[in-house]
């Protein structure tokens, strides 16, 4: 038996705390995968518990229609596992109404984001989702492409504007700096080079907020899969894993109606900047730090590699020494207990992180998350230790063959760590990740 509307789960089971079926979407969510299900979508169900309406998401896949086959048979009904030492509880929540697949029916993507009643348009995409270039600007041909957010939401933008609807909020909810400004800059450019004549509209009527999101959400196994179902005493393919905490910092910035997601738990601030670069800086940083030098000594979790006596003071000295003096904390943001924080939470056993999930796409994480720290440093003259040893164990996890390279640039790398010089090649002057920072 499948979890479904019909399904009465124990009673230690959340589960919605509205009619799903009077509630209208107002979010197309982009990129519905694991993290979508176990965060925002979680905040969503909570405001719409919370007395909101209309907040229901249709969910996107961009390519793959696996999660569709997981939530459409459930009627976009899944659990949310969440563990810890103290215990795990699940909850089933309601806010995804269905998933669309959009490489199988793009129009029925474009005309859910058409829709009169959708007001936001949110991506969890992932980085390289954003389909820059390598000097950040977008990558046209790929935007072009099939599976690119670009034409989904400019050919949507399109018929809302014949229609004389209003324009949307699209907010990105992926690990990127400043991912709000970046987002209106892409879809601005591939707007100004596609569809000019929506240019103008697109800048009076569409906000592009920055979000900084937090929760960290395994792929689920076919074990968590196994053990949920033993609890919830129905079959859920869509079931999600995830830890106690969970954050969102939301620029107040929007162009139309949104969830009071204030009222459960969210953020609304005039700047997200400071959480987002801590965030990236000391959380994402810290991880692909684990993810690299944790691979190397054959951990397969993070809680593994933080435990390690040889890894955890690289860790504490690259979060609490290397990240967070680069950041201009906003007031009452304490960066101390936000590592004391992120410890506990890596060493978390209830939850089996593969170090192998945080080292994918390396290309595309690694300047927010170390180089940006390195190019602080060394515009004052310091240097960085302990990111200096994640590069190196990033480079070595490049050419030791161990574990398939997963990542856009894949072929780009592997050329870079065949020569003598692969500080350079990957960060020197036309290095692949050239920045700022100057390998010496
Ligand atoms: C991780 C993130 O996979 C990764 O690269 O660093 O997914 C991380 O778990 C989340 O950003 C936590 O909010």
């Amino acid at each position: 038996m499948r979890l479904s509307a019909e399904t009465v789960p124990p009673a230690s089971v959340g589960r919605p705390a509205y009619d799903r079926r009077r509630q209208a979407a107002g979010i197309v969510h982009i990129g519905i995968g694991a993290f979508h299900r176990a965060h925002q979508a979680v905040y969503t169900d909570d405001a719409m518990g919370a007395g909101d309406r209309d907040w229901g998401i249709v969910g996107v896949s961009l390519r793959s229609g696996a999660v569709a086959a997981q939530l459409n048979p459930q009627g976009g009904l899944y659990t949310v596992a969440t563990r810890s030492v103290a215990g795990s509880s699940l909850r089933v929540i309601g806010a995804v109404q269905r998933v669309l697949v959009a490489s199988e029916d793009a129009q029925a993507v474009i005309d859910a984001i058409a829709a009169p009643t959708t007001h936001i348009v949110s991506f969890t995409v992932t980085e390289k989702g954003y389909l820059r270039a390598a000097d950040g600007s977008l990558d046209l041909a790929a935007a072009k492409g099939a599976s690119s957010l670009y034409r989904f939401v400019g050919a949507a933008l399109a018929a809302r504007h014949a229609a004389g609807l209003p324009g949307l909020t699209l907010l990105s909810c992926d690990n990127l700096a400043n991912n709000g400004a970046v987002l209106r800059r892409l879809m601005r450019e591939y707007l100004a080079s596609e569809q000019g004549e929506l240019v103008d509209w697109f800048e009076a009527q569409c906000r592009c907020p920055a979000t900084m999101i937090d929760r960290i959400v395994p792929a689920t196994t076919e074990t968590d899969r196994a053990v949920i179902e033993g609890e919830l005493g129905v079959r859920d393919e869509g079931a999600v894993v995830t830890e106690g905490f969970s954050q969102w910092v939301i620029e107040n910035d929007f162009a139309g109606p949104r969830p009071c997601w204030e009222a459960v738990g969210a953020e609304m601030v005039s700047d997200v900047a400071p959480y987002e670069t801590a965030k990236l800086r000391m959380l994402n940083g810290a991880h692909s730090a684990l993810a690299y030098i944790g691979l190397g000594k054959r951990h397969k979790f993070v809680h593994q590699a933080i435990a390690d006596p040889a890894i955890r003071p690289v860790i504490e000295r690259l979060m609490r020494d290397e990240a967070a003096p680069t950041i201009d904390a906003a007031p009452g943001q304490d960066l101390a207990a936000y590592a004391d924080a992120l410890l506990d939470r890596f060493a978390n056993p209830a939850l089996h992180h593969r170090l192998i999930q945080i080292a994918m796409d390396g290309s595309q994480k690694i300047p927010q998350r170390w180089v940006e720290t390195l190019a602080w440093h060394q515009e004052r003259g310091a240097r960085c230790p302990s990111i200096e040893a994640a590069v190196d164990a990033w480079i070595a996890f490049l050419r030791g063959g161990a574990h398939p390279i997963d990542d856009p640039l894949a072929d780009r790398l592997r050329a870079a760590v065949a020569g003598p010089d692969a500080m350079r090649a990957l960060f020197g002057d036309r290095g692949v990740l050239a920045s700022e920072w100057r390998p010496d």
